[in-house]
């Protein structure tokens, strides 16, 4: 009996047993957003309603909004906004992690609509309405998560940007962490005696 026979035999007789014995486990579950899709690398894929999304995150202490969008705008990107509570998660724990045990903010890509800029939290000026998402790709309410009575556009109605509020505590300064406050674009933390809620980072996003 030729080898090439024996083996042929083996096969028949022993792939079938262990087949019934073990049976095929089932493929690993993707966890959503682990694949890369079309985004270059270091940028995190995200598939949003209008499509794929890419998003960095880079870290800056006390960078105004302003001049983070430029930054973002130099990697053909702009500042990103939230989807929905998987993106935003992404964000604050990536965030957590790299500045523990520091707290701070991250700038979103978010804007107060024009017509609720002089009002605070009204029926017209909701926490629903008050506010969009710039980055021309993230869509609905779903990524509007303020945190308490915000975003209440407070100090004389100067409230015209956002940011993530991030620590690996419950509270920052009263805020709570995890959620959007809306604040001054320039806003100084530091100067107003705020440095627990300096800005550390800000999220860029772009197409693939
Ligand atoms: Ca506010």
């Amino acid at each position: 009996m030729s080898q090439n026979l024996i083996f042929l035999l083996l096969a028949i007789l022993v792939v079938p047993g262990y087949c019934i014995i073990m049976p095929q486990q089932p493929p690993p579950q993707s966890c959503p957003g682990e694949s890369n899709g079309n985004c270059e690398r270091g940028w995190k894929n995200f598939t949003r309603p209008s499509g794929e999304w890419c998003m960095k995150i880079f870290y800056e202490n006390s960078i105004t909004q302003p001049t983070a969008e430029q930054h973002c705008q130099k990697y053909d990107a702009t500042l990103s906004g939230l989807q929905n509570q998987m993106e935003a998660q992404y964000v604050i724990s990536t965030v957590t992690r790299r500045i523990y045990p520091e707290t701070g903010s991250v700038w979103v890509g978010m804007a107060r609509r024009s017509f609720c800029q002089t009002v605070g939290l009204t029926e017209d000026c909701s926490w629903a309405t008050s506010f969009q998402w710039t980055d021309k790709s993230a869509t609905g309410t779903d990524g509007f998560e303020w945190t308490c009575n915000q975003p209440d556009n407070a100090r004389g109605r100067s409230q015209q940007c956002g940011v993530l509020t991030v620590s690996s505590q419950g509270s920052v300064d009263g805020i709570q962490t995890g959620l959007l406050d809306d604040v001054g674009c320039e806003f100084d933390f530091i100067k107003n005696d705020k440095k627990e809620r300096d800005i550390k980072a800000y999220i860029c996003g772009k197409k693939p």
